[in-house]
């Protein structure tokens, strides 16, 4: 494989020399801008990802770019067509406004706000990130000086709710340890961490929909970026049938791809927030249309809003 560093005014430009230079087979690896303009790598003779295709006429520069942006990411071909089919539509010269219409029409996004009565349950597969968002959303209650009293489940594992219990000393809001078939008394907001499930065993799923209707709360899937595609559209399927809509992503700042997590939205998850950080103080950020358009057009190595703290991660 040879890879290759253009440097151009314009991403049109640079794509126009790669393709003179390296053929029309050349993928794009990423880019970024640079005070001359951008910066594009590129590389042949690299397995090339599944191009939706397009018979009619020859693909704009602009339109195979974002295609292979997409495509960068895993997402099942089907899904990947549809977000470019609607980013083709909308043809806007700035790609990001085009990719975040392709995303808007194909995925839902429902925001979590924890009101007065909210009663939430974070659930999801061992080590997806559960506990640090408990103790971010516990922090940002504390914070706001909202009430938000956390319970964990997750006090058969060794160690499991040692992370809340270190934040509870520094916020003052120790966490109730509670079986996972009794009820969390509290008449404010309420926050119930689980213990890890695997998805796919009827035991562990059935001990969390209990625990879920025990507490009238929501089940909300915790889910780490980075994971297979096929395997979290199964997942998605899983954690569906126990009445999960909405999923929490993280690990944005550790992963390259995200096609794992359009993969489960796909499957009918919405987006709501986005954890990027194992340090609870940088919170959680509320995922949107137009900041994962971004994220899937930008350098897979580079900052985003999304995942800027992996430097320090
Ligand atoms: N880099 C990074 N690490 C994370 C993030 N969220 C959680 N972690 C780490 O992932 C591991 C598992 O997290 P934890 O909250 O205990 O997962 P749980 O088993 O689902 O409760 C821990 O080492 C966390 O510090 C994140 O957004 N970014
Ligand atoms: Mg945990």
């Amino acid at each position: 494989m040879q890879v290759r560093t253009f440097i151009a005014r314009t991403m049109a430009e640079a794509l126009s020399t790669i393709r003179e230079q390296l053929g029309p087979d050349a993928v794009i690896l990423g880019s970024t801008p640079v005070p001359e303009g951008v910066e594009v790598t590129a590389a042949v003779d690299a397995p090339v990802e599944p191009v939706p295709a397009r018979q009619d006429d020859a693909l704009s520069d602009d339109a195979a770019f974002l295609i292979r942006a997409v495509a960068f990411h895993g997402a099942p071909t089907t899904l990947n067509e549809r977000i470019c089919r609607r980013a083709a539509e909308i043809d806007d010269p700035d790609l990001a406004v085009s990719l975040t219409a392709g995303i808007d029409d194909v995925f839902r996004f429902d925001p979590i706000v924890p009101r007065p009565k909210t009663s939430l349950a974070l659930v999801g597969p061992p080590g997806a990130g559960k506990t640090v968002v408990a103790a971010k959303f516990a922090l940002e209650a504390a914070l706001r000086r909202q009430e938000l009293r956390i319970a964990t489940t997750d006090i058969e594992r060794p160690g499991g709710d040692t992370r809340l219990r270190e934040l509870a000393k520094i916020i003052e809001n120790p966490p109730v340890r509670l079986s996972p078939e009794r009820r969390f008394e509290f008449p404010g907001a309420r926050l119930i961490d689980t213990e890890g499930v695997n998805p796919f065993d009827a035991y562990d799923m059935a001990r969390i929909t209990e625990t879920v209707r025990i507490n009238d709360a929501e089940p909300v899937l915790v889910l780490p970026a980075g994971g297979d595609p096929y395997e979290y559209e199964d997942m998605a399927a899983a954690f569906r049938g126990i009445g999960v809509r909405r999923m929490i992503a993280t690990r944005l700042d550790t992963a390259r791809r995200v096609g794992g997590l359009l993969a489960a939205a796909g499957a009918g998850l919405s987006f709501s927030l986005a954890g990027a950080s194992p340090v609870i103080a940088d919170g959680l950020h509320q995922l949107t249309p137009a900041s994962l358009a971004r994220l899937i057009l930008s350098d897979p190595d580079a900052d985003t809003a999304l995942n800027r703290n992996r430097k320090t991660a």
